[in-house]
């Protein structure tokens, strides 16, 4: 069909959580510009490098346009890990879903619900997952369910949920505007959520709005804070409740806010006690001054806002950090009015709504427990299951997938749309439990470093060919339209999970037990909303123009803007005591560094969308960022080709020697196959969130010879038509 546009297409930027709302300009099927509207709510016309020219991976050479599946079947142990599509024999896709389903089924019952697993997708839409975790927990009632924010604000969602008993952002990142002082740590706004840290500057260069940054590396908004914390890797919870001392001592607490709204106060005081300013200075290595003109500032506030991200999350006590968070702002009264808040800016563009569709081991939609017996029961009637049939066990997480892979437990692993082999920490480990796996299924737009080892690939539709929602990092539901026609034989993911549904109720004889006939992704979230409340009121038709925030209960409502005006989910709100845990594996003299992961602006985690995208050009090799006094120690020029170990793996790549990272710290992001930083880093989770320590394990450095930088993939040049 020859699809010639007027106008523009409006839908969601596909990359982060801001959730831009972008003018897709086509002709011939072909988009060649893309634009935002002004009038939009949540970018007022603004767009990062990455939505307003970040979109021709859709065109890319390398995007897979039909189904595949090996010429010669993989063994566990034994697997190839070749991109070659020489390896691949295109199938119809009546082939490629039957040969997938034959093998799940066949896996399911010879080994059980415990042996099939699932990674949902933050990319791909609410509908797009609120299907996929159905079709495991319906049909194969396992609750392996899971998805990136495992390793991404599992720390943040864990403290939230038990603090307050919600883990969403609690204001709109536009209520910034409102704010008259706010701290941002473990964030690099500027190069994350591009669009809102705008909305900062400018809360700070027009309405005067104050700054404190709390992070390790000199990021962008250093330049606006009134005060920068440079804290020692892993010491949040000492800054915080370094602050938080001198709020008590200082009687510049919210007595009535603590009064009425919070529980254990008594305890955390007393837990706060020996965190004096001196002590705090003495681990953290941020000057004392700083933190009680810090703790001063925020707590005079008279809307005080906390925005963070994964330096808070992304710790082997991550949830006690987003607790030393969550103790400040119920503390100062900072929460439950507009322009305050506790706000975990969420990184992918779905993230918000893959978790609120039930992308996770341990939560129906809407995070209705799997373990609890009425939750079960809800669902068990919305599917037409019989009572008692959908599995009462919680199930494993990302990396407790992975780490499970052995014969007698998971055998099967279904990647809709992520990435492990460039995600997960600790990638020579990751490799090994991966290849022991009997079947692997990916659902991807390319065939990225996972799809390498897959049995069968499945080509999906991008952001543009297809219909549906995300939900923003402000819980704002928002409308995903299909601009062209799919390239090639791709479909949307909703269809082909529908598709494979089918076959596989069939093979299990129990045809029709779970409704899979849906002619419109509407309808897909016209069920979504029936099984969670806080969708209620999510109606296509209301969301034409601009998006609702959740929780938007009945078809009425107008969406929630910021939440616990009156009370908590779980009434009232609690404090935790803590007490200062290290890094699992601090510097030593074999490893004498502490390596920082993270991101670039240009580029998107394991690279498989941005370096098949022109943005590779902008940005084109991986750099780690060494502080000049270090290099000098090791004897590094800027840009000479060094070495980085870790006590898992190595590296090569190119020196940036700069004071953008403090000493003793170096920073990589892992955006960049030929020199991945997951190789090196520390597999150790957390307790309670079991999210891995991404920011900080040891390293050592040391310069190498030129002829051994790793050349990058072979990157082919943009353009299909
Ligand atoms: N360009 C781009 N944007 C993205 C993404 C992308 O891949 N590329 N990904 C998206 C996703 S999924 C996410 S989750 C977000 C992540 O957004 P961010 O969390 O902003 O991203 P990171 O680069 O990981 O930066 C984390 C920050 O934490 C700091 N940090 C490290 N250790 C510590 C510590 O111990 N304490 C504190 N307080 N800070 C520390 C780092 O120095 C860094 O500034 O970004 C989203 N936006
Ligand atoms: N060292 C280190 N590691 C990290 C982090 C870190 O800070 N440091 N951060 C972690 C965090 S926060 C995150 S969120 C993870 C991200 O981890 P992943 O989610 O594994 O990474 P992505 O590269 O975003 O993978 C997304 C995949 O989805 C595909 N895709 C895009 N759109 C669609 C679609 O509509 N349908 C389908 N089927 N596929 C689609 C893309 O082609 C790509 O292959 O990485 C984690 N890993
Ligand atoms: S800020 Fe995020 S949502 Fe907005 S254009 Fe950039 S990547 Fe897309
Ligand atoms: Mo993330």
């Amino acid at each position: 069909m020859n699809m010639i546009k007027n106008k523009p297409v409006t839908t969601t930027c596909p990359f982060c959580g801001v959730g831009c709302n972008l003018e897709l300009h086509i002709k011939d099927n072909f988009i060649y510009k893309v634009t935002a509207p002004f009038d939009s709510v949540v970018n007022k016309g603004n767009l990062c490098v990455k939505g307003r020219f970040g979109y021709d991976f859709i065109y890319n050479n390398r995007r897979i346009l039909n189904p595949l599946i090996r010429k010669s079947p993989q063994k566990p142990g034994a697997r190839s890990q070749a991109f070659n599509v020489d390896e691949w024999q295109e199938v119809s896709w009546d082939e490629a879903l039957d040969y997938t389903a034959k093998r799940l089924v066949e896996i399911y019952q010879r080994e059980g619900s415990n042996a099939m697993a699932v990674y949902c997708c933050a990319k791909a839409t609410n509908e797009d997952n609120y299907l996929l975790q159905k079709l495991f927990r319906a049909l194969f009632r396992s609750n392996n369910v899971d998805h990136c924010t495992r390793l991404c604000h599992a720390g943040s969602v864990v403290a939230l949920q038990k603090a307050i008993g919600s883990a969403a952002m609690s204001n709109t990142a536009a209520e910034i505007m409102e704010t008259d002082v706010f701290i941002i740590t473990g964030s690099n706004t500027t190069e994350t959520h591009p669009i809102i840290s705008i909305q900062m500057k400018a809360a700070i260069e027009k309405n005067g709005a104050k700054l404190i940054v709390v992070d390790p590396r000199r990021i962008e908004m250093v330049n606006y804070a009134t005060l920068w914390l440079a804290e020692k890797p892993g010491s949040d919870v000492a800054v915080f409740s370094g602050m938080a001392h001198v709020i008590l001592k200082e009687n510049l607490y919210n007595k009535e806010f603590i009064d009425t709204r919070t529980e254990n106060f008594q305890n955390f005081s007393k837990a706060m006690e020996k965190f004096t300013p001196e002590y705090v200075e003495s681990i953290t290595g941020v000057e004392k001054d700083k933190i009680i003109q810090a703790a001063r500032l925020y707590a005079n506030a008279k809307r005080g806002a906390i925005y963070w991200a994964l330096g808070i999350s992304q710790s082997t006590h991550g949830t006690d950090n987003a607790h030393s968070l969550i103790n400040l702002a119920l503390l100062t009264g900072h929460v439950g009015k507009r322009g305050t808040g506790l706000n975990p800016l969420r990184g992918q563009n779905n993230v918000q709504g893959a978790s609120d569709a039930g992308a996770m081991p341990w939560h129906y939609p809407g995070y209705q427990e799997v373990d609890d017996e009425q939750s079960a029961l809800i669902f068990e009637k919305a599917w037409n299951i019989e009572p008692g049939g959908l599995n009462r066990e919680k199930g494993l997480t990302t990396t407790e997938i992975l780490s499970n892979a052995h014969p007698g437990g998971v055998r099967s692993l279904y990647i809709m749309g992520e990435n492990p082999m460039m995600t997960e920490p600790n990638l020579n480990a990751a490799h090994k439990h991966m290849q022991e796996l009997e079947f692997v299924v990916c659902q991807d737009l390319f065939i990225n470093e996972s799809g390498a080892y897959a049995d069968v690939f499945l080509p999906a539709t991008t952001f543009a060919e297809k219909d549906g929602t995300f939900t923003n990092t402000d819980r704002r539901v928002q409308r995903v339209r299909k601009a062209i026609e799919p390239l090639g034989n791709t479909r949307p993911d909703w269809q082909i999970i529908c598709d494979l549904a089918r076959r596989v109720e069939k093979l299990l004889g129990r045809p029709n037990s779970a409704y899979w006939d849906y002619s419109h992704p509407e309808e897909i979230m016209d069920e979504f909303g029936k099984v969670v409340p806080s969708y209620r009121g999510i109606k296509y038709a209301r969301i034409e123009k601009t998006g609702l925030q959740t929780p938007v209960v009945d078809e009425n409502h107008p969406g929630t803007p910021f939440l616990y005006a009156e009370s908590f989910p779980i009434g009232k709100a609690i404090f935790f005591p803590l007490d200062f845990k290290p890094i699992d594996e601090e510097a030593d003299t074999d490893f004498p560094l502490i390596l920082n992961t993270g991101r670039v602006l240009e580029h998107w985690h394991g690279g498989t969308l941005t370096r098949n995208s022109w943005l590779d050009d902008l940005y084109s090799q991986a750099l780690v960022e060494i502080n000049p006094v270090d290099a000098k120690i090791y004897d590094i020029n800027h840009l000479d080709v060094v070495k980085v170990q870790s006590r898992r793996g190595e590296v090569i790549l190119r020196a940036n020697v700069t004071q953008k990272t403090i000493t003793g710290v170096v920073f990589i992001p892992f955006h960049f196959a030929e020199a991945a930083a997951n190789f090196l880093t520390n597999d150790a989770l957390d307790p309670e969130a079991l999210i891995p320590e991404f920011k900080a394990c040891a390293v050592k450095i040391e310069k190498v010879t030129e002829d051994q930088l790793p050349t990058k993939q072979p990157y082919q040049p943009r353009g299909r038509y």
